[in-house]
């Protein structure tokens, strides 16, 4: 039987029993023999950041599949370094997802940012969760680690991953990574980009057929012009054969939680050098500028908020968007601005222990929608980040209190992808992958103290997360 298994059928009769029980069957019933799928239905390939969350909580139950499921998704990196967005399955007929293979075109010989010919990617990225996700499945299991070199075998990928982010898109040349396409903040339909998408000249409407109405509601799903610029920007993107110099970028965006995951991942990749005999000082000097570049171009100390640099216009993105919220993760903040996000966490825009998790976007913006997509709704991943966050700077009560809701939300949804903040009612699809991985990373953090498991993970001490 394998260590998953065995966990789905683990005896016990409590609520957290059953909780870790049945989290650990949606891992099993979306695990695909390489990876795991977010939604068998929805979203049936592997998808990155996804699968870095589904690795944190994976390494509980099965830390040997936990690792798996990076290399899996490492194992499709491209020449140049990018992680793409997603991994397809061969196996899954090109209709069930779009865009499927034969629109992003990977696998052509005359990419210039070497893309592998066996294994068919999109083009894009996501947040760069993977170094975080890699230390602290090594830190799940340590014996196992090492007798699988696991480390050794993830580092130089991992660190050619930060090394394309640094240089190909630092678009803005001011030390922070550039998105160009809303989906790779992961925050795809965020009113956060509505502005910068207005520019892009929509796709005609016969040219794609969408496949994610198929399985999901209208409303909750972004709109079909929403999908036509998301097809243009990636088509473009394609015709300049990924080429991060040469696309004309009508969308580029320094997102904060991108680049905060950026930093929390240079820490990790500074643990992992060390444990591997690599220099981590480079890793330890990067993220500590970049932290700096985050503080001088995206704080907004009167805002109280991290906001998104439009980087076509030159300007901030006004507006609080859950994203401005997640650089609390980052090692080592200004105390006096991890203060101020805990205020505006609590504050009327998110109600931070009033309404459900953490809603997407601001509660008392025109364009909330607490049922569409990014547009409002509670997720758990960012979630999960906020909850660390809080424990990283002290919040001990508030991390306690979250991490419960978040278990009881998890519960009670059957795994929803997502939430409406004020009635608590899921969202999407069920069974969904990442928040059946972090309710298991939840259970798992150090019981009731609510410190999270959190400051902690990135000192480099092995055994000292948990
Ligand atoms: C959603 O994005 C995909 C495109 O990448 C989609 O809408 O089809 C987002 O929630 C994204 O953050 C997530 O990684 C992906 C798979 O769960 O779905």
């Amino acid at each position: 039987m394998t260590a998953l298994l065995e966990a789905a059928a683990a005896p016990g009769t409590g609520r957290r029993d059953h909780l870790r029980r049945a989290a650990t069957h949606v891992l099993l019933g979306n695990w695909t023999g390489a990876a795991t799928v977010p939604s068998r239905a929805l979203y049936p390939h592997q998808w990155s950041w996804d699968s870095a969350f589904v690795a944190i909580g994976l390494r509980h139950v099965a830390p040997r599949r936990a690792q798996r499921e990076l290399e899996t998704l490492l194992g499709a990196q491209w020449g140049d370094g990018r992680i793409p967005h997603i991994v397809f399955n061969p196996s899954v007929p090109l209709g069930a997802y779009f865009p499927s293979p034969d629109f992003w075109r990977s696998s052509g010989t005359d990419r210039v940012a070497g893309a592998p010919s066996t294994v068919e990617t999109s083009g894009i990225v996501q947040p760069p969760v993977h170094a975080l996700a890699a230390w602290l499945v090594h830190l799940a299991d340590p014996a196992e680690s090492r007798r699988r070199g696991f480390l050794p075998r993830v580092y130089p990928r991992l660190a050619a991953w930060h090394r394309y982010l640094a240089t190909s898109r630092d678009l803005g040349g001011g030390g922070l990574a550039a998105v160009t396409h809303p989906w790779e903040p992961g925050l795809d339909n965020s009113p956060s980009w509505d502005a910068a998408l207005a520019r892009v000249e929509p796709a005609p409407r016969e040219s794609f057929r969408r496949a994610d109405l198929d399985h999901g509601s209208p409303a909750d799903r972004p709109t079909d012009l929403d999908y036509a610029r998301y097809v243009r920007l990636a088509a473009t993107y394609r015709d300049h054969a990924y080429d991060d110099a040469r696309t004309p970028h009508a969308f580029a965006v320094e997102d904060p939680c991108f680049n905060a995951l950026l930093i929390a991942s240079e820490h990790a990749l500074a643990a992992i050098a060390r444990v591997v005999g690599a220099d981590d000082g480079a890793h330890r000097r990067r993220a500590g500028a970049a932290t700096g570049a985050l503080l001088d171009r995206l704080w907004d100390p009167a805002a109280g908020v991290f906001l998104p640099r439009d980087l076509v216009t030159g300007e901030p993105i006004a507006g609080y968007g859950v994203s401005g919220l997640i650089p609390l993760i980052v090692p080592g903040l200004p105390e006096d601005v991890a203060a101020a996000l805990v205020r505006t966490a609590r504050g009327p825009r998110f109600r931070l222990g009033q309404v459900h998790l953490v809603p997407s976007y601001d509660l008392t913006a025109k364009e909330f929608d607490g049922n569409r997509y990014w547009r409002g709704p509670s997720w758990f991943n960012t979630t999960w980040l906020i909850h660390r966050g809080l424990a990283r700077h002290g919040e001990a009560g508030a991390a306690r209190r979250l991490r419960a809701q978040t278990l009881d939300a998890a519960d009670r949804t059957g795994f929803a992808e997502y939430l409406e903040p004020y009635t608590g009612k899921g969202r999407g699809i069920r069974r969904f992958s990442w928040t059946a991985a972090l309710a298991l990373d939840l259970l798992h953090a150090s019981g009731d103290d609510g410190s999270g498991g959190a400051p902690e993970d990135l000192s480099g001490e092995e055994g000292s997360a948990r």
